[in-house]
Formats: structure tokens, C-alpha cells, sequence
């Protein structure tokens, strides 16, 4: 029961420290996993994106909390793209594991840029959560345009 105790302990444990080690069951598993992390990113770098392109109202309380769910949920999708995992259903072109080094380089900027995006969004000014907005943006696209297939 004492082994028993531990081991559970010590899953919780490496359960915490996900994402980084995420684990999957199956490969569908890591493919919804990323899919869903970069859905529910999607959400809320939209609200953010309504307030920066003017068709909602600026509300700086609101950004601030859409951009910081932004930022926490671009450090996550990255552990699904384990090998294996280009079939099925998937729009991850095969770059994303020929090409690894520079796919890391694109998640790494987004984690940095949404970083900044949340930060911009903290100091209530419309102008610098815009900057940072478009910038975000940028990162998204230029990964999309490399590594998603359309
Ligand atoms: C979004 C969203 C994306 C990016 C991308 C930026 O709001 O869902 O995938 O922005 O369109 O170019």
C-alpha cells in the first residue's frame, strides 16, 4: 500500500510538471492535445484581437485576462507534435519533424512574443497591446504558413 502511496505520488508529481514531458496514451491523444491547446489559445487571442482591431470596446481588465490565458496556453500545444504523429487527423505538415529545429525556433518566439503580448496588455494601453497584438499575430502566421498544411 506504502509503494503503492508512492508511486501515485510521484505520478502526480510528473503530472505537474507537465507540459513539457506530457505523455499520451496514443498518438490521437497528443494530436488532440496540441489541437485543443491551440484552439482554446485561439479563443482568447481573438477576444484580445476584437479589442486591438477596434470591434469591441477596449476593456483593459478583460485583455489583460484573455492575453495571460494567451501566454500560459502557447507554452503547451508543443509537446503533442511527438513522432508519430503526422498521420491522421492532422493538418501538421511533415516540416514539423524534418524541419525540428526550426519549428522550435517558431514556438520559442510565440511563447516569448504572447509573453510580451500579456505584459503589453498589463500596462492598460491600447496603443502597446496593438503593437504587441500584430506582432503575436506575425508569429502565428509565419508558423501556420511553414508548418500547417491549409
Ligand atoms: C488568430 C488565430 C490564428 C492566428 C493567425 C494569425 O486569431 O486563430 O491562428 O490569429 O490567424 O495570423
Amino acid at each position: 500500500m506504502k509503494a503503492f502511496a508512492c508511486i501515485a505520488a510521484a505520478a502526480t508529481l510528473m503530472a505537474l510538471a507537465a507540459p513539457a514531458s506530457a505523455q499520451f496514451a496514443k498518438p490521437e491523444d497528443a494530436i488532440k492535445y496540441r489541437q485543443s491547446a491551440l484552439f482554446v489559445m485561439s479563443q482568447h487571442f481573438g477576444r484580445v484581437g476584437a479589442m486591438a482591431n477596434g470591434r469591441v470596446p477596449f476593456d483593459a481588465k478583460v485583455a489583460a485576462e484573455n492575453a495571460e490565458i494567451v501566454a500560459d496556453m502557447a507554452k503547451l500545444p508543443w509537446a503533442g507534435f511527438v513522432a508519430g504523429t503526422d498521420k491522421g487527423n492532422t493538418k501538421a505538415k511533415p516540416e514539423v519533424w524534418t524541419e525540428q529545429a526550426k519549428f522550435k525556433e517558431g514556438h520559442e518566439k510565440l511563447v516569448v512574443e504572447t509573453g510580451k503580448l500579456a505584459a503589453a496588455a498589463k500596462t492598460g494601453n491600447l496603443d502597446n497591446l496593438k503593437t504587441a497584438f500584430a506582432s503575436t499575430a506575425g508569429t502565428c502566421k509565419a508558423c501556420h504558413d511553414n508548418f500547417r498544411a491549409q
